[in-house]
């Protein structure tokens, strides 16, 4: 018998109105079938076939499907179901896909944090979500003992299961879970296909994350139509070295694209090229997929190395902007074909198509990949700009979301009244519908195609007892595009950049936020409004960088 069965309701979210639901129904975009049919029919169709490739192990198909079954029936003894969340944080490693399945097999809806992620985007995650379940690695530095893990117990009274990767004194270890044989005779569900399957993570521009609910219905169409376009079969080969849960390493195509189609996903722990291209070389992989940043390392590494990646066929871009120049690169120093891909974790996602011309995969960021992707590009009052104008992309569509999750008064500034979510990029549209990314209006930084939303960071700058005003904003750099610098006016010139970063960490935020630089000033330049003139700013910023200026007051 199983125990307590969770009867709690689904989770709200802002759903399509129903005749575009109808619609996109009709089109079959949606097949109101649950993300967990994408590794069910290769564990049914081809059993024995490789899907996971992690260091030393492999996992075939059934393998997969059984450890995520076993892990699911626990879950659901333990009365965890429909309707209850789990916040989850591990590292690229096998058991990612484990859990997300298993979690969806039992109708739990989790986030999948960033492995950089900590305490603060952690917690924030947490409170949102009032999760009943962390699943964590004792690798990451908040779980090797129980301190944090029992923080988070006080602060979220729902959350009674706390399962950590690898052996500690204070929890329950995954792989026992994984490997435990549950006795449960009950039905397990997913969630409906129209309802909340999972979350995923917003760059952001608030000083909170958010957070993105992705339905079985939208983000499977997204998984199908990603993997049609990129050609993929049983034979790919796809190295995921960027972080698994991101959207564009779950689903653009992606590793569960991979699983779709029934091919091989050989994991990284990260892009280090010499690490990725022993791997590339020893299985064969013949799909990447890495953000400008990665590839400007692979770049350097591959001269004299061509031999590793003669595997390689297809190299995908995206996350931040991609200079047209080390574009023409790739294919003569990879040995591989680019695509360009322009994607969001809120929905549309654009790609560079694999028969376009060199001209179009080298100067643009793609086009939509659904025909029911609508895409306007308007100025400041919303009114549409004339192709290749520069405005400011608005977008609906069958698998784009239509609101964070409980934050009604962010939604109001993001989704208009039609339902368009406006991404805050700057983009130019050719008559033929395909895109370029040429600035943002969100207040945001991306470093490397990691994003830092600046209030986040200027509120615990602000929280600093020295610190009066903070404004952070973004200046050029050669390898990752954008760093960060913190503009800030205090009280106590002995401040120092070491100890800002101390104190920015011990606030609990990911390392990838925390200012590259800091720069002292006497005020902040305001607008017309009575705001910081973030504009006036990094022009007065860039223009004594690009003179090689030694600003006065750096600290
Ligand atoms: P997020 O909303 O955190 O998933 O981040 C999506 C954002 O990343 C987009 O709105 C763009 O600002 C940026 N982005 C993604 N892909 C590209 C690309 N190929 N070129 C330029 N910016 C990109
Ligand atoms: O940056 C992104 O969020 C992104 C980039 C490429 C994305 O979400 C995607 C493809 O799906």
């Amino acid at each position: 018998m199983s125990a307590e069965i969770s009867r709690k309701p689904l989770l709200p979210f802002s759903r399509w109105p129903s005749d575009l639901a109808r619609h996109y129904r009709q089109q079959a975009y949606w097949l109101d079938l649950p993300l967990t049919d994408i590794l069910q029919r290769q564990a049914a169709s081809q059993p024995e076939h490789i899907a996971v490739i992690c260091g030393e192990r492999q996992y075939s198909y059934r393998q997969l499907n059984d450890d995520a079954e076993r892990l699911a029936r626990v879950l659901h003894q333990r009365g965890l179901g429909p309707g209850d969340t789990a916040l989850v944080q591990l590292p690229n490693v096998a058991e990612f896909y484990i859990v997300f399945f298993a979690l969806l097999k039992a109708g739990i809806a989790p986030v999948n944090a960033l492995f950089s992620h900590q305490r603060l985007e952690l917690s924030s995650y947490a409170s949102q979500l009032q999760p009943s379940l962390l699943i964590a690695s004792a690798r990451h530095q908040l779980f090797t003992d129980a301190g944090f893990s029992n923080e988070l117990r006080t602060e979220i009274p729902a959350l009674r299961n706390i399962v950590i990767l690898g052996a500690t004194d204070y929890a329950e270890d995954l792989a026992d879970l994984i490997s435990q044989q549950s006795d449960t005779v009950n039905a397990m569900q997913t969630t409906p296909a129209d309802e909340v399957a999972f979350f995923q993570l917003s760059g952001g521009s608030t000083g909170t994350p958010k957070l993105i609910p992705r339905t079985h219905n939208d983000y499977y169409y997204s998984v199908r139509r990603s993997a049609e376009i990129c050609a993929l079969s049983p034979a790919t080969r796809y190295l995921c070295a960027l972080p698994a849960g991101h959207n564009y390493l779950l689903s653009s195509p992606g590793s569960l694209g991979v699983f779709y189609v029934g091919g091989t996903v050989v994991l990284a722990l990260d892009p280090e090229p010499v690490r990725c291209f022993a791997l590339i070389a020893q299985h064969q992989v013949n799909m990447a997929a890495l953000v400008p940043s990665a590839v400007i390392l692979w770049l350097q590494a591959a001269a004299g190395r061509q031999q590793q990646l003669r595997s390689l066929r297809l190299l995908q871009v995206g996350g931040a902007s991609f200079a047209e120049a080390l574009a023409r690169r790739v294919p003569a120093e990879l040995g591989c074909q680019l695509q360009q891909v322009f994607g969001m974790a809120e929905g549309l996602v654009n790609y560079t198509r694999l028969d376009d011309s060199e001209d179009k995969i080298f100067t643009s960021q793609g086009r939509p990949m659904c025909p029911d992707d609508e895409v306007l590009v308007v100025d400041q009052d919303g009114v549409a700009v004339a192709d290749g104008e520069t405005g400011l992309l608005l977008t609906r569509g069958p698998y784009t979301f239509r609101g964070y999750y409980q934050a009604p008064e962010h939604n109001l500034q993001v989704i208009n009244a039609n339902g368009f979510y406006a991404s805050g990029d700057l983009v130019q549209k050719t008559a033929d519908g395909y895109l370029r990314v040429v600035g943002r209006v969100k207040d945001q930084i991306n470093r490397g195609g990691e994003k830092i939303a600046a209030e986040e960071i200027e509120n615990l700058l602000l929280k600093h007892p020295a610190i009066v005003q903070a404004a952070l904003i973004s200046i050029p750099d050669a390898a990752l595009g954008e760093k960060s610098c913190a503009c800030i006016v205090v009280s106590d010139s002995t401040l120092r950049a070491v100890s800002l970063r101390q104190y920015l960490r011990e606030q609990g935020v990911a390392d990838f936020k925390l200012p590259d630089r800091f720069q002292i000033l006497e005020r902040l330049p305001l607008t017309a409004v009575g705001k910081t003139d973030k504009q006036s700013l990094r022009a007065h910023l860039h223009a004594g960088l690009a003179q090689g200026k030694a600003l006065a007051a750096q600290v």
